[in-house]
């Protein structure tokens, strides 16, 4: 009788620490051995010449969520997983999103009623915090954390979704005093309004003018104010989307004086620039996130950074909207001015590969920072280590095999999304995942994705461990405990 249900043989093995070679045992979808010469499996893959690493986390993306534009994501729980299996990832970690006047508990329960029957890899869930009430902040909150909801997106801009700073300060208080990690867009809303307003009425419309209402100077403000307002409250925060230099700037002054602030970016700041938001009539809303991607000279600003080490995490922020499409970018009508196209780029499938290609392959980053970067980091980030983001043994058997010399240009027709463009169409990389397993079973192989919808399972997040800081009050008062500390 076979010792495994599954062996992996031969592989060179990659995880945040180190990279080895080995086989890997799995049974009942979790890791049972990493050794030489191991036992015989029920199955067996000859992994040679392959490279393994941990199926990715994605902490950050958005499916079946309505944008403030009123436009649908064009994933639904389904084609939303299938693109992240076929690119590597095992875990997705999307939002719950409350919008104003809505029971976050209900919000909730509608998104698990969308993902169970159709979610094909992992998941657990952020929930966006957009109507701080009593009733949320004293009673839905704390209950939801005790049940695995650990962390939380609160919006500083969007008039649908932001929070006051009074606001953010009471959702940062709960954070602390119940153990949760606050993710924050930090961006300024009266500036961007403000910029908009006066554009809009000079007739600059089109989708570059996006940018031009959004400079960094926007970022960096709001940036710094949730710096200062975690600093007051004491509690670690995450800057979401961070796009360039201004931001890169706050954090890192943050992180020198040892607060918990934790930077997170993405692959439309290292691989797309604003003149992709210039291209001819309205395709530059294909380009539309926010923030907006930078220039060029930014980009390598934001690499530098990476390898610095002030990232913990490289996220897609896939949030798809088709472009020609009527229920699309475009919903407003061929004319839409950019503060009606929903802003939003698909990445959940490319995310890795082209980390892997232009960071590992190009020296730019190790092997290891990458597995941190694009798993390991995140699943500790959000309290789902060690069972997701890393090889060992007794965690979930999710699995990346690369062929690492593969050649592959990015085109949608390869994308097993439900869009109609990637903003990377034509770029070319080296290296790409053959095989994913999600807990020991094979949802992606050799060109074919072989997961199944409602083959995903729900997990419940831990504490994240950053909760656990020595205190480091900035005054004499503590107002969670509403008491002077001696
Ligand atoms: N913020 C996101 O996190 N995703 C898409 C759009 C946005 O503003
Ligand atoms: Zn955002
Ligand atoms: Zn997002």
């Amino acid at each position: 009788m076979a010792e495994y249900d599954l062996v992996i043989r031969g592989a060179r093995v990659a995880t945040a620490s180190d990279v080895f070679a080995a086989d890997i045992g799995i049974t009942d979808g979790k890791i049972e051995a990493l050794g030489r010469s191991l036992g015989s499996g029920a199955e067996e893959v000859d992994a040679t010449g392959l490279l393994v690493t941990p199926g990715g986390v994605d902490s950050h993306c958005h499916v079946e969520q309505i944008s403030s534009t009123g436009i649908w994501t064009a994933d639904d729980w389904f084609t939303a997983t299938r693109s992240a299996a076929c690119g590597g990832t095992t875990t997705i970690m999307p939002f719950a999103c409350q919008h104003k006047g809505q029971s976050l508990r209900k919000v909730v329960q509608e998104y698990h009623e969308l993902a169970g029957p159709k979610a094909a890899v992992d998941y657990a869930f952020h929930l966006i915090v957009s109507d701080p009430t009593a009733q949320v902040l004293g009673q839905e909150l704390p209950a939801l954390i005790k049940d695995g909801y650990t962390s939380f997106k609160i919006y500083l801009t969007y008039d649908a979704l932001k929070l006051s700073d009074r606001e953010f300060l009471d959702v940062l208080a709960v954070a602390r005093r119940d153990g949760a990690m606050v993710m924050v867009h930090a961006e300024n809303n009266d500036m961007i309004m403000w910029m908009a307003e006066r554009l809009i009425a000079a007739g600059l419309t089109a989708p570059k003018y996006h940018a031009t209402a959004r400079p960094m100077l926007v970022e960096r403000e709001a940036t710094h104010r949730t710096i200062a307002l975690a600093e007051l409250v004491d509690v670690p925060v995450l800057i979401v989307h961070v796009s360039g230099k201004e931001a890169i700037e706050q954090i890192r002054w943050a992180q020198s004086k040892g607060l918990k602030v934790y930077g997170e970016t993405c692959p439309q700041y290292l691989f797309l620039t604003e003149a992709d938001l210039d291209k001819p009539g309205r395709e530059g809303a294909k380009h539309m996130c926010s923030p907006p991607p930078r220039d060029e000279a930014n980009q390598e600003i934001v690499w530098d950074a990476l390898v610095e080490g002030i990232f913990e995490v490289f996220s897609s922020d896939h949030a798809p909207y088709r472009y020609d499409d009527p229920e699309g970018k475009l919903k407003a009508g061929p004319g839409a001015h950019f503060k009606q196209i929903a802003n939003g780029v698909p990445g959940i499938e490319v995310r890795m590969p082209l980390l892997f290609s232009e960071g590992v392959l190009k020296n730019r980053i190790s092997l290891s920072e990458f597995v941190a970067l694009t798993a390991t980091n995140a699943a500790k980030l959000y309290g789902l280590y060690p069972r997701k983001g890393t090889i060992a043994v007794g965690s979930d058997a999710d699995l990346v095999i690369w062929d690492a010399n593969k050649q592959v240009t990015i085109t949608q027709s390869i994308m097993h999304d439900a869009m109609d463009y990637t903003p990377y169409e034509g770029r070319k990389v080296t290296g790409w995942p053959v095989m994913t397993l999600l807990r020991g079973k094979f949802v992606w192989r050799d060109g074919e994705f072989t997961g199944e919808a409602g083959g995903g399972m729900f997990h419940e997040c831990d504490t994240p461990p950053a909760l656990a800081a020595p205190p480091r009050l900035p005054t004499a008062f503590d107002p969670v405990a509403g008491k002077l500390v001696e």
